[in-house]
């Protein structure tokens, strides 16, 4: 495979700081050196830069003006890496996505094959500008790729991803209005009782089968928060009760073995909040699995 790293030193998607630094703790944990030992070729394309913007005050958004011109920037980078390759995002938070999905819808459109997105992270990030009480914008990309309505000033999003083609995994925290409004969805959201009680496979295996079978392109987006605090601490909003180390490996894994896997965002990795690069290290590990690193080779699948 020809890998693509993007970094997207974005931090305008909430309050506190320190997502910036993340495309460096990326290269630091020799993320490059990882992918190319599995036989992939890596280009690093450097760093992304928003537009020019101006920013306005508002009553409630966080930094709404470098939002939206960090989106406009990176879904040129992300439209154009899917014409050369597999592209991995080196977040930044996750306002990123914002961005790197519409880019990777554009370029669905354009080899007229659908795209599934599966979202690993603790919070569903399904809020509108409008329903969302903190008014960090990370908590919004689902919202937007999907269609809901007051995106305004954001790039118009053309055909929105079907519901029916988005999978959560990894949620225990959700506020009351994306509660809400997600239930009345057909989007598939799985959470850490349903993972406890059932193990993280089947439904990302029942998801992978429906991306298969429908010839899709498959946008992952994992968030540091998906994994529990105790093995990933560099986050700005951890929430107990995480993935463990082995289910995040685990899911990788699968997602190599499906080969389904197009697009990979790294979000949320705040090194400022790290000891000694573990969460960044763990990160770059877990980006291995997904591109094919193995403690063994596996010849049938196990389940
Ligand atoms: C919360 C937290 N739902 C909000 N969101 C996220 O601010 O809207 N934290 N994405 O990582
Ligand atoms: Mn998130
Ligand atoms: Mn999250
Ligand atoms: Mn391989």
């Amino acid at each position: 495979q020809h890998c693509i790293l993007i970094g997207a030193p974005m931090d305008s998607g909430k309050t506190r700081k320190g997502c910036l630094m993340g495309p460096d703790a990326y290269r630091t944990a020799r993320l490059p050196e990882a992918l190319r030992t599995l036989g992939h070729t890596v280009e690093d394309r450097g760093n992304v830069a928003p537009r020019p913007f101006t920013p306005k005050d508002h009553p409630k958004l966080i930094a709404l003006e470098e939002t939206i011109a960090w989106t406009e920037a990176l879904a040129d980078a992300a439209e154009a890496a899917m014409a050369d390759g597999t592209p991995i995002f080196m977040g930044g938070d996750h306002a990123l996505s914002l961005g790197t999905v519409l880019g990777v819808m554009r370029h669905a459109e354009s080899v007229s094959r659908p795209l599934f997105i599966l979202w690993l992270d603790a919070h569903t990030d399904y809020h509108t500008p409008v329903t969302t009480e903190s008014g960090n914008l990370h908590g919004t990309p689902l919202g937007y790729v999907t269609g809901r309505p007051d995106f305004d000033g954001f790039p118009a999003i053309g055909t929105p991803v079907p519901q029916e083609n988005v999978a959560i995994i990894g949620l225990r925290s959700v506020d009351p209005a994306e509660r809400a409004d997600l239930q009345e969805t057909a989007i598939t959201h799985v959470d850490m009782r349903e993972i406890d009680e059932n193990g993280i496979a089947r439904p990302l295996q029942a998801f992978l089968d429906r991306v298969e079978a429908a010839n899709g392109l498959l946008h992952v987006s994992l968030d540091v928060d998906f994994l529990d605090p105790s093995v990933a601490p560099a986050v700005g909003t951890t929430v107990p009760g995480g993935a463990t180390v082995r289910e995040g490996h685990l899911v990788m894994e699968m997602l190599h073995d499906s080969g389904l896997m197009t697009s990979l965002d790294l979000v949320e990795l705040n090194p400022f909040l790290d000891e000694r690069g573990r969460t960044a290290q763990l990160m770059v590990d877990l980006a291995a699995s997904a591109l094919g690193r193995r403690v063994f080779d596996r010849p049938t699948r196990a389940f």
